[in-house]
């Protein structure tokens, strides 16, 4: 199963469908008590597999606001001389918009791809899935209940659109 660091490291290929017209909707409130260089570390740790990946990354990813994270960039790119987070971390602007994206990108075309959207769904308690639905429904104007409706059967689609909640279509 891909990591969600395979997913952002995916994302250094494919950053345009990110390049979020995103508004108000999704930004950050700046972390109280931020540390960067604590940050760094953490993040330095999950990416080299001392602690847990995605945990660390998604709370980093969505727990500091775009200035902090470009502080923990610059105390990454210190402490290791790497400066790929550093793009990771940029141009991630929303974290909804990714996660609508990987919403999306699984459920795409024929079959779906099970293991990333029971991630990315149950995934919800740390990220608002209120507002991955309001930036699926805006990339691809449709909603993301609808998504599931059409591409899930059974009771694995009756379970996914328990989890996903209300329909924005109707
Ligand atoms: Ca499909």
């Amino acid at each position: 199963m891909a990591s969600l660091w395979d997913d952002l490291d995916s994302l250094v290929n494919t950053p345009s469908s990110f390049s979020a017209k995103t508004g108000d909707r999704g930004t950050i409130k700046p972390k109280a008590g931020f540390d960067a260089g604590e940050d760094a570390v953490a993040l330095r740790k999950a990416i080299e597999g001392l602690g847990t990946t995605e945990k660390t990354l998604i709370d980093i990813l969505t727990h500091r606001s775009s200035a902090q994270r470009q502080q923990i960039c610059e105390a990454y790119q210190e402490a290791t001389g790497r400066v790929r987070l550093c793009y990771l971390l940029k141009c991630v602007k929303s974290v909804p918009a990714y996660f609508a994206e990987r919403l999306y990108q699984s459920m795409k075309g024929g079959g779906t791809d099970e293991s990333t959207l029971n991630r990315v769904m149950v995934s919800r308690s740390e990220i608002d899935l209120l507002d991955i639905r309001a930036e699926f429904k805006k990339l691809y104007e449709y909603s993301l209940h609808s998504a599931i409706e059409s591409d899930c059967g059974g009771n694995y689609k009756k379970t996914l659109v328990k989890i996903c909640g209300g329909d924005d279509d109707s």
